[in-house]
């Protein structure tokens, strides 16, 4: 039923199985010049797929030489019944003249019995939705981001605003880290006409990788256990942070639909020409001119997941979010699954999608498919937790 509704909701998007178009994928297992990839020749294409995502779909980041500083605003010790430590950090990027900041927000658990000086994992959420601030984080339990049962699980909890990073509208260059290294860089600080420049996503998938340098100044933090969270734009932020950033170890995409997890291929539910139009701030320029042709693309966005690989990744989707197209969300993973196969790793391979809310995890990567509708959920990140938990053993 409320497919039916969404269907006459959203009038010349497809939502039938049926109708998905014929297509071909570019083959992950082939290189770009035709030959038969071997593990060993991995770290070259995974260069190379990288280059052919940046310069047609999320972009370029700029060359532009920054630094970055970090500064402690605020702290609040003990919270939780006394179980965490938190604190608000001011990221500071210096480039050129001036300096551009924004706030992430961190809740470290104290162990009590520290015979216990193994170190935490961490997750870095990029929050697209709530904005919290250090205090509303707090005091107001939020299941969008639902910081202090990721910190009972043992997890060190951190967070960055998207639009603190880049803002999430049109015509907002200027105002974001975009505009701001692209004055530094001497440029006019206006949005370039280059097709293949950065764009939202990527700068937001950017301020993660800020994140990321802080946590690593951490002594608690295990370095080798850093994930990175987002939902649905910030799921497609995400995915694109750990393609570019090889510190982050887990990825988890939450109904990230078109330009994330999804296959633009089967345009099913949001397409690249929808996608582009009402978000023409999220993708380089070049990205608009596949709209209708997603069969000319040089990628399909289960090279995306590739790129994860050897690394670990979970895609999440809802059984009524049918615009972020949950079965092409699943293929991405299954399509991707060769590339890990061949550097020594397990992934799921099952073509037959599990069932609802039945999670499944083989090797590194993950999936579930929460009964609902498109949203972040405490079961979501319950399963996540799970799912990075296991991958120790
Ligand atoms: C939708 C958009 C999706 C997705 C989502 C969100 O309207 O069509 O691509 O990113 O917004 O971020 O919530």
């Amino acid at each position: 039923k409320l497919v039916e509704a969404k269907m006459k909701n959203s009038r010349g998007f497809n939502y039938r199985e049926a109708d998905v178009p014929q297509y071909v994928l570019p083959d992950p297992l082939q290189t770009t010049r035709g030959q038969a990839l071997t593990a060993e020749h991995w770290p070259q294409q995974r260069e190379q797929l990288l280059q052919t995502f940046r310069d047609h779909v999320y972009g370029n980041r700029p060359e532009t030489a920054y630094r970055v500083q970090f500064s402690t605003v605020a702290q609040r010790s003990g919270v939780f019944d006394g179980t965490v430590d938190a604190r608000e950090v001011k990221i500071t990027v210096l480039a050129g003249e001036g300096e551009y900041s924004f706030s992430l927000l961190l809740f470290v658990p104290r162990r009590p019995n520290s015979g216990d000086a193994a170190k935490l994992p961490a997750i870095v959420h990029l929050n697209n939705r709530d904005f919290p601030t250090l205090d509303s984080a707090i005091n107001e339990s939020s299941e969008f981001w639902p910081v202090r049962a990721i910190c009972d699980e043992g997890f060190v909890a951190a967070a960055v605003s998207t639009h603190e990073i880049d803002p999430d509208k049109a015509g907002r260059f200027e105002d974001g880290i975009r505009g701001f290294l692209s004055k530094a860089s001497g440029a006019s600080g206006e949005k370039p006409a280059d097709p293949h420049a950065w764009a939202a996503l990527s700068a937001w998938g950017w301020g993660v990788s800020r994140a990321v340098d802080y946590l690593l100044t951490l002594p608690t933090v295990d370095a080798e256990r850093i994930a990175v969270v987002g939902h649905s734009r910030g799921g497609k932020a995400a995915l694109w942070a750990a393609a570019e950033d090889t510190r982050i170890a887990i990825a988890y995409s939450n109904n990230s639909g078109c330009g994330g997890a999804a296959l633009s291929r089967r345009r099913f539910g949001e397409t690249v020409a929808r996608i582009t139009t009402a978000f023409p701030h999220w993708f380089c320029d070049r990205f608009a001119t596949y709209a209708d042709r997603e069969q000319d693309l040089p990628v399909d966005q289960h090279q995306l997941i590739a790129l994860l690989a050897p690394r670990a990744v979970y895609v999440a989707s809802a059984t009524d979010d049918l615009w972020a197209d949950p079965r092409g969300e699943y293929l991405s993973l299954i399509h991707a699954a060769p590339v890990f196969q061949l550097l020594g790793h397990q992934a799921i391979d099952n073509r037959q999608m599990p069932a609802a809310d039945q999670p499944r995890y083989v090797g590194r990567t993950g999936y579930h498919l929460r009964t609902g509708g498109h949203g972040l959920t405490p079961s979501d990140w319950q399963n996540f937790m799970r799912f990075i938990k296991q991958l120790e053993d």
